[in-house]
């Protein structure tokens, strides 16, 4: 049974691995990642060209040492003397110059990622000790929503990120999308990123911010236009009500216990703010930021003992009886 649980959930993984892209900043996907993408090979290039150069005259020195019986220095020559001197100060100015050419790329690559641009989304994302709230924003209210760990966004247009932390520094980063941006307490910061091909971006948090800062993941899924507009709508919606007895019961189980303290499902009187949004729980991808493939099996794991699965995590366990157990993972696992 166990094997058979790892077997799926390993399948699951490849799944996710198959329609998406490595996360690295060294396989860039949209508009500011490539500017950096060539800025990193920009200066390794230079700094590979002088240490090669370095290296050759380091080698020259080696081989024209003819050991010398009078100590040199003890004798200079003038002629060697206004060599030596002449080949230090070229040094010196090659080094000036460079870190001045370096500076400069720098600068116009960073100022280039603050050009305005049009953006048709805006999306509001608060980093949490250790998970995404993820709020789109609009400009009535009954078109926006919120979900969690999971961006949806339209390819081949810039999207604007506002960040927000009520807890501590976190960074979020998607190395394919963009560089890094930090979610100061307290202070406004904004980020635009923007995909140039469909697929699944995997990042997460950049900052140490505590001890499962490791599993503080968040997947991009960048969709055509059309696909991402019907996304955008189902989200909108309010919870699928439960069709099946044992649905129900799931939902009646959820209400009644301490999920509906922290958790909100919109359309069902669980108005919890603490923990994610499961208005669409099954429609995401992960649990938990990332810490596990969101599967029936990892969900009624994490119910029953979310410590295991990621110790110190926010969301407390909570005890109930295998069948009701069951019945609020299916339920959860009912609401795409
Ligand atoms: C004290 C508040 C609290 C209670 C009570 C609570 N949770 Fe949570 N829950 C959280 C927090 C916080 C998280 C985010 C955990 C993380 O990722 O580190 C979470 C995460 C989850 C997730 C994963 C969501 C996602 O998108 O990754 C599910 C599903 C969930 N809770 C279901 C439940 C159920 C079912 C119950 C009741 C049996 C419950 N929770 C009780 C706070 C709570
Ligand atoms: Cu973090």
């Amino acid at each position: 049974m166990r094997a058979l649980a790892s077997r799926a959930s390993f399948l699951a993984a490849t799944l996710l691995m198959a329609c998406s892209h490595e996360q690295s900043a060294l396989a860039p996907d949209g508009g500011t990642a490539r500017a950096i993408y060539q800025l990193f090979w920009f200066f390794t290039g230079v700094c590979m060209a002088v240490w090669l150069v370095v290296m050759a005259f380091m080698l020259a020195a080696i081989f024209r040492w003819r050991g010398s019986s009078p100590d040199p220095m003890l004798e200079p020559e003038d002629a060697s003397e206004r060599r030596i001197s002449w080949v230090v100060g070229a040094g010196v100015a090659l080094t000036v110059l460079i870190l001045t050419i370096f500076t400069f790329a720098s600068f116009l690559t960073n100022k280039s990622f603050a050009e305005p641009r049009p953006r048709s989304v805006t999306i509001k994302i608060t980093g949490h000790q250790w998970w995404w709230q993820v709020n789109y924003e609009a400009h009535r209210a009954d078109q926006t929503f919120e979900t969690a760990n999971e961006i949806h966004i339209p390819v081949g247009q810039p999207v604007k990120l506002d960040f927000e932390s009520p807890d501590v520094i976190h960074s979020f980063w998607v190395p394919s999308l963009s560089g890094k941006q930090d979610l100061i307490p307290g202070r406004y910061t904004t980020l635009t990123i923007e995909a140039d091909k469909a697929g699944i971006y995997r990042g997460q948090c950049a900052e140490f911010c505590g001890i499962q800062h490791a599993h503080m993941a968040m997947y991009v899924v960048a969709q055509a236009s059309g696909e991402f507009a019907q996304w955008r709508a189902q989200q909108l919606q309010s919870a699928t009500p439960p069709h099946t007895d044992q649905l129900r019961r799931g939902q009646q189980v959820f209400q009644a216990s301490a999920c509906a303290m922290c958790h909100s499902i919109s359309g069902t009187n669980a108005g919890g703010r603490v923990g994610p949004d499961l208005t669409h729980f099954g429609s995401r991808m992960s649990i938990a930021s990332g810490t596990a493939p969101n599967t029936l099996g990892n969900l009624t794991g994490w119910i029953a003992d979310p410590q295991r699965m990621k110790p110190y995590t926010r969301m407390p366990s909570v005890a109930l009886t295998g069948p009701d157990l069951i019945a609020v993972s299916q339920y959860l696992e009912s609401l795409k």
